[in-house]
Order: structure tokens, then C-alpha cells, then sequence
């Protein structure tokens, strides 16, 4: 899974992809601090590793991993050159989902490039930019597919059609988010597209100190916004996160605790993004490894065993199933079997999250 940053310049975009990745990159209160794509790959916290390591035993955890992509801050007028220009965007083509920081955080020392906070008006201006990488990156291929459609290829006439309804949306500055393609052809082409409005949007909110549950009057106006739109809001204070990404675990612990915060960002954030683009995870348990596996809500047995490996998909024959929560009741595999609780679950079965499974295939 892979996520791409964007917002505009000096929000806290480097900030927060610091926290999350303790990569170290350059976060500094000017904008455009970045220029060159900052990409890191963090591990998605997830509970139920550990608990299942507390039964089976195993050399080691893996849990799944979500790539971030931070990328230079985009500007009014991005496209036509202003700032750094939107070239940028191309790094983030081909991320499942966007995260769209906002700046809610007041601070006349960090300066704000459109000199207040705005919350509304700034997700608009990147949203347009958005739109207008779109519709530039649309016109940029249009003619070729053109040309192929008037000497009758067939691909190239689809093509035609499926840029021509994108274009149509981003010119009345609408995201192409809500197309829906009936012919599987066509959707096909609408994907390969990567356009950036098509993307599923996790609003990050970096919020003040003082609002860290993002219910303060700012971080309400982009909420009310993202429900509108479908999508989600996950409240961060990006240097706060940051200077809690540099203490190990017990002093981490003990400042959550003391600011009240459960977990940090990268746990609910990561969480947000599974929801947005409905994922879940399964396991693998054996004395090799405890694995964690990204499937979407609704994925058979043996499209979970795909992920896998291909062959396994192909030549799946059944899956033995337990919960974690089996698991932590009957303490062993043995014991889950003993109870009748392991169930044998043939190719029509549709994964469960926290399933933990075993796949039996030829090749
Ligand atoms: N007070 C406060 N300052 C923050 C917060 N997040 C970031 N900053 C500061 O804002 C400035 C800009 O942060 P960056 O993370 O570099 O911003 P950016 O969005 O990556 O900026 P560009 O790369 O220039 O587009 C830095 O001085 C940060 O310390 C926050 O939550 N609260
Ligand atoms: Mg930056």
C-alpha cells in the first residue's frame, strides 16, 4: 500500500512524514523546504501480531508495510508554473490513496503562504491543482488516442470515450472520483489513467497543541467537508508527533499517557487509510514467521492466498482458519482443533479480519 503527502508549502507536510517515518528529512519553516520526493516505508502497528506471538512461537514479526511518498508543496497557480510547479504530482501517480494535509495550527512564527488560516480555501486551492494536473495530464495524451481511434483501433476509441468523460468533470472543476465505468474495459483504462482527483483523500488535519482531538472550530470545518465528500479526517500535531517519534518506547508510552492520546499518529492514521480504501488484514503463523497480510473487505480464501504468491491462487485447494481471538482462548493450535474451532474453509470463503491462516495448493 502507498500513500502520497500532499498540501501546500510549509503545513507540516515534512513534519509529519518525519513522525511517521523517523527518516530524518528536512522540515524547515520555509516553504518549499522540499524539493526532491521524500519516500519511506513504515511498519503498520498492529496489536494482534503480538498477541499472537504471546502462543505461537516464531523467529520473527512482519507486520504490513505502507510506503509514503512526501512531496514539495503546491501552490495557487501550481500549474502554470507558479512555486515549485506541479511536476511533482507525477511522483504520487500511482499511490492508492492521498493524504491532504491541512494547516489548522496558528502560528504567526511559521508563515502561512497565503498569509492566514484557511483550512476551506486551502484544500480548494490544492484541490484545483489537483483538477489541473488532471485535465493537463488528459490533454497531454488526448491527441495520441485520437489519432488511434480515427484509424478504427479499437482500445484507442475507448480511450477517447473514458478521457473525454474525465475531461469533461475536471473542466467543470469537479474530481473524477465518481466516475463509474461499466464496461470492465473501460475501467480498466480509467485506472491505468493514475488520475491524482480519482484517489481515495485522507484529510490529515495538523492541528494546535491545544486541539489535539481536532474538535477545535478549524479542524471542524475540514471534517464537515470530508463527509461530505466521502472522505476521512484524522486529527495530527505534527510536531508533536515528531518529537515523540524521537523517545523509545517506555518515555513514548508516558508522554502519550500524559497528553492523553491513546496512540500515536502512525496507528491511527494507518487505520484510516485501511478503512478508506477498505482493507483488512489476516495472518500467517508459523516458527518462521508471524505475518500480517493486506487484502480488500470481501476477499476469498484463495485471492488471500494470492497475495501470497500467484500459485497459490491458482492452485489453492482448501484454507484451515482460526481467530486471534481463538487463539488467545485455546492457547494452541492443538487446542483450537481439540475445541472443534478450526474450521476447514473451501475457495468460496470470504476472509474475516483477524482470520489466521494455513493454505493447502498444488503447483
Ligand atoms: N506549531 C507548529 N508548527 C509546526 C507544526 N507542524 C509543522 N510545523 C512547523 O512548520 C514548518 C514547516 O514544516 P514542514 O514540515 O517543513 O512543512 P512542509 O509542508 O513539508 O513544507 P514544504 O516542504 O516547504 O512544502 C516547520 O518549521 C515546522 O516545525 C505543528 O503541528 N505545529
Ligand atoms: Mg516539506
Amino acid at each position: 500500500m502507498e500513500a502520497g503527502i500532499v498540501g501546500l508549502p510549509n503545513v507540516g507536510k515534512s513534519t509529519l512524514f518525519n513522525a511517521l517515518t523517523s527518516a530524518g528529512a528536512l522540515a524547515a519553516n520555509y516553504p518549499f523546504a522540499t524539493i526532491e520526493p521524500n519516500v519511506g516505508v513504515v511498519a503498520v502497528p498492529d496489536h494482534r501480531l503480538e498477541a499472537i506471538r504471546k502462543h505461537i512461537e516464531s523467529e520473527k514479526i512482519v507486520p504490513a508495510m505502507l510506503r509514503i511518498i512526501d512531496i514539495a508543496g503546491i501552490v495557487r497557480g501550481a500549474s502554470k508554473g507558479e512555486g515549485l510547479g506541479n511536476k511533482f504530482l507525477s511522483h504520487i501517480r500511482s499511490v492508492d490513496a492521498v493524504i491532504h494535509i491541512v494547516r489548522c495550527f496558528e502560528n504567526s512564527d511559521i508563515t502561512h503562504v497565503e498569509g492566514s488560516v484557511d483550512p476551506i480555501r486551502d484544500i480548494e486551492t490544492i484541490d484545483t491543482e489537483l483538477m489541473l494536473a488532471d485535465l493537463e495530464s488528459i490533454e497531454g495524451s488526448m491527441d495520441k488516442a485520437q489519432r488511434a481511434a480515427r484509424v478504427g483501433d479499437k482500445e484507442g476509441k475507448l480511450r477517447v470515450e473514458v478521457m473525454t468523460a474525465c475531461q469533461k468533470l475536471l473542466a467543470e472543476g469537479k474530481p473524477v472520483r465518481g466516475l463509474k465505468f461499466e464496461n470492465p474495459d473501460a475501467a480498466k483504462l480509467f485506472k491505468g489513467l493514475s488520475m491524482l482527483t480519482a484517489k481515495p483523500v485522507l484529510y490529515v488535519v495538523n492541528v494546535d497543541e491545544s486541539d489535539l482531538h481536532g474538535k477545535g472550530p478549524l479542524a471542524m470545518k475540514v471534517r464537515g467537508r470530508a463527509a461530505a465528500e466521502g472522505g476521512a479526517v484524522v486529527p495530527v500535531c505534527a510536531k508533536l508527533e515528531s518529537e515523540l517519534a524521537e523517545l523509545d518506547g517506555n518515555d513514548r508510552a508516558e508522554m502519550l499517557g500524559s497528553l492523553g492520546l491513546e496512540e500515536p499518529a502512525l496507528a491511527s492514521l494507518t487505520r484510516a487509510a485501511y478503512k478508506l480504501l477498505g482493507l483488512q488484514s489476516y495472518f500467517t503463523a508459523g516458527p518462521k514467521e508471524i505475518r500480517a497480510w493486506t487484502i480488500p473487505i470481501g476477499a476469498t480464501a484463495p485471492q488471500a492466498a494470492g497475495v501470497i504468491h500467484s500459485d497459490f491462487e491458482k492452485g489453492f485447494i482448501r484454507a484451515e482458519i482460526y481467530g486471534v481471538a481463538d487463539l488467545e482462548q485455546y492457547k494452541t493450535e492443538a487446542g483450537i482443533k481439540a475445541a472443534g474451532k478450526m474450521r476447514v474453509e473451501g475457495k468460496s470463503y470470504v476472509m474475516h479480519d483477524s482470520d489466521i491462516a494455513h493454505f493447502l495448493f498444488n503447483v
